[in-house]
């Protein structure tokens, strides 16, 4: 599992050269607004199941045919594992915004989902739809002003929506 830190020192490492200055300007960077990226990981990690109901909610208005009798969240098992999906998924995400980098999404969670939602017969694009509602509710969320230091957080927020938009396409 590399962060952006380990990231770094593993490119450097197979080239044989020291850590650059362009680098240690990234991660120092990093460093002094990691209060902000600590926040934001925060507010997902303590409104996820909202984040994931109401994603879950609005995907299943959309496409009623999903939890109508032989759509693929159809019967409880079936939609329990639906949400458990989107919450892993998000997870995921949580943890891809405070280490800077999407290594761990991609190992641990995406690679191979797309193969394993065509052997179940799970459709990708409704995921992929999934994870967008809830790329917009994260973000609505995390870039909330209220009660909070201002500042710019407008490349956290990029970052942030870069992780939910690997996770839809790496499934649709
Ligand atoms: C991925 N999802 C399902 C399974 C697996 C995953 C491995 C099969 C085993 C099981 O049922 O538990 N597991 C999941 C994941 C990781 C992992 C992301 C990452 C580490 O280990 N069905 C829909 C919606 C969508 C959905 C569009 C948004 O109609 C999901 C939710 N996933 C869904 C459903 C099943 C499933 C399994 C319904 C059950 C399918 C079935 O058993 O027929």
């Amino acid at each position: 599992m590399l962060d952006a830190f380990t990231k770094v020192v593993a490119q450097a490492d197979t080239r044989g050269e020291y850590v650059s200055n362009s680098q240690l300007d990234a991660l120092s960077n990093m460093v002094a607004e990691g209060n902000k990226r600590m926040d934001v990981v925060n507010r997902i990690t303590s409104n996820a199941s909202k984040i994931v109901t109401d994603a879950a909610r609005s995907l299943f208005a959309d496409q009623p045919q999903l939890i109508a009798p032989g759509g693929n969240a159809y019967t409880n098992r079936r939609m329990a594992a639906c949400l458990r999906d989107m919450e892993i998924i998000l997870r995921y995400v949580t943890y891809a915004i405070f280490t800077g980098d999407a290594n761990v999404l991609d190992d641990r969670c995406l690679n191979g989902l797309r193969e394993t939602y065509v052997a179940l017969g799970v459709p990708g694009a409704s995921v992929s739809e999934g994870v967008n509602k809830m790329k917009d509710a994260a973000i609505a969320i995390a870039d909330d002003r209220n009660g909070i230091t201002q500042g710019d957080c407008s490349s956290l927020m990029s970052e942030l929506g870069g992780y939910f938009d690997r996770a839809a396409a790496a499934v649709s």
